[in-house]
């Protein structure tokens, strides 16, 4: 029987080691979150890297980690910390992931990042050819691995394999930077099937292939000499189910057995029933526009000096590639503005912004989702943004106002919600004010369309979708290549 193979830089787990043994934690992280129902749904393989280098794993225990690992459906790929260095802090995270989002000054094009990128992509692709079979079907995601769908290919021409980039292609006239650019299309071109969030990266990704390839492209395929590569949009969704019972439990459990934070939640409700909770949830990363929401909000409150202590912005950003120096000079700039602005605007009885800077158990992002009046994510790129659909979900009784970046891949299918640009302070403010005056008939309007469609178009039903392409590629044999 043929198995689906998944390829991703992490694995759904990641493996930590301390003085108590061997802990296996789940991930954090769009991807990590939206595949889990798949994984754990069917007859799959997952194939990744543990989260812990080979200088780290002790021979000792080599094999109970192999076994944690198959416990789980997972199987490692070994990185050292050269490896790691290079190819995920350095070409992926300092080269691709800037590059990609619009941060062409970020971005930095070494040599020995992208010679790590392509010793590391092959670890990837052997990893598959020890294990897969002819018959199986190869999911490879995310721009950490671009290289890996040719790798495998050269290998083995009658595999079916599929890629989905989670991030943002970018227009032809930003990709074109990249030194290595033939390269990496060539890598992606390896697949039969290439998937991206939005049309709109679909059609980047196309012209970059026309003008940098000179490859027929027509409508959606890209004809090859042996071959016809499918190219398509596959809106990435959420586990609605799980988020929708997860703030239903929520309720029910909320007088007897609530969380710490729920209690903090509850105790300010209590206490200034007029103020409303505005919320932001992103992972520290200069791409989610936090330093600008920050400035964004002090315009807001300057602006409309009137709800001065009837609002409080609760900022959750979790730590992200924090040896990246960019990261590192974004945590510093997020700290000093937060201190700035509680810091002026303060009063006896009012912090303006709540900050963490922290990963929170998925209770507490649930008592977050629930608490909110208002979530406000700005990123000034985004391939998706999960949290967007994550917060609509959870509104029980349809209310909330979800403000919502263009940026964001999430923002075509979001129509309801109040879409910004988050360069532009003075729509932002506009948009809270009237996100916080909005009328409860309205809230629940907008995000009655929004929960029917995102339950409609789950993660489960993304997956099924992209699979159901991939294999019916692979059944109809390229026909018409002698165009
Ligand atoms: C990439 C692309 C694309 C966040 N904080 C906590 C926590 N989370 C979970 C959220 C959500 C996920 O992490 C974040 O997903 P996003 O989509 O918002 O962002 P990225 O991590 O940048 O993901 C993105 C995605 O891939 C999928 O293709 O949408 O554009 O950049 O699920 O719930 N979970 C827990 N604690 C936290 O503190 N438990």
């Amino acid at each position: 029987m043929s198995k689906t193979i998944i390829i991703s830089n992490r694995l759904p787990v990641q493996l930590q080691i301390s003085d108590g043994g061997l802990s296996a934690i789940p991930s954090v992280g769009g991807l990590a979150t939206g595949m889990k129902s798949v994984h754990s749904g069917g007859e799959s393989l997952w194939i990744g890297w543990s989260g812990l280098t080979d200088e780290e794993i002790p021979e000792s225990l080599e094999n109970e980690i192999d076994k944690a690992l198959e416990n789980h459906g997972c199987s490692k790929v070994r990185l050292t910390e050269n490896d790691v260095e290079g190819f995920y802090f350095g070409f992926s995270n300092r080269t691709i992931w800037p590059l990609f989002h619009y941060f062409l000054e970020y971005s930095e094009f070494e040599l020995d990042f992208w010679n790590t990128y392509k010793v590391v992509n092959q670890k990837f692709a052997d990893a598959i050819l020890e294990q897969a079979g002819d018959e199986d079907i190869i999911w490879v995601h995310d721009y950490q691995l671009m290289l890996v769908p040719q790798m495998v290919k050269e290998k083995r021409p009658n595999t079916s394999i599929g890629f989905f980039l989670h991030i943002p292609f970018p227009s032809y006239e930003i990709f074109r930077t990249l030194p290595w650019r033939e390269e990496v299309l060539q890598g992606l071109l390896g697949s039969d099937l290439i998937g991206f969030h939005t049309y709109d990266y679909e059609r980047h990704f196309l012209s970059s292939v026309r003008r940098l390839l000179g490859l027929d492209v027509s409508f959606n395929d890209i004809y090859l000499d042996n071959r016809v590569i499918k190219v398509d949009s596959f809106p990435m969704g959420i586990d609605y189910k799980k988020f929708r019972d997860a703030a239903v439990a929520h309720e029910e459990r909320k007088e007897n057995n609530k969380s710490d934070l729920q209690q903090k939640l509850d105790n300010h409700k209590a206490s200034a029933p007029d103020t409303k909770l505005i919320l932001s949830i992103d992972r520290l990363d200069y791409s989610k526009g936090i330093a600008k929401r920050l400035n964004a909000f002090e315009y807001f409150l300057n602006k409309y000096p009137e709800y001065k202590e009837k609002v409080r912005l609760i900022i959750l950003a979790v730590p992200s590639r924090s040896n990246v120096p960019q990261y590192q000079l974004l945590k510093r700039e997020i700290d000093e503005l937060v201190g700035r602005i509680n810091g002026e605007l303060s009063t006896v009885n009012w912090t303006p912004i709540w900050y963490f800077y922290r990963s929170l158990p998925f209770e507490n992002l649930i008592d977050l989702y629930t608490s909110s009046d208002i979530a406000w994510l700005t990123p000034l790129r985004d391939g998706m943004n999960l949290v967007a659909k994550e917060y609509v979900a959870t509104r029980t009784d349809k209310t909330g106002v979800l403000i919502l970046s263009e940026m964001a891949g999430s923002a075509y299918e979001m129509n309801e919600a109040l879409l910004i640009n988050p360069n532009n302070f003075e729509q932002q403010a506009d948009t809270l004010k009237n996100a916080i005056t909005m009328p409860k008939e309205e809230q629940m309007a907008r995000n009655m369309f929004l929960q029917k469609r995102l339950e409609r178009y789950n993660v489960e039903v993304w997956a099924n979708e992209f699979m159901n392409a991939l294999h019916k590629k692979s059944d109809v044999e390229d026909v018409n290549i002698s165009r």
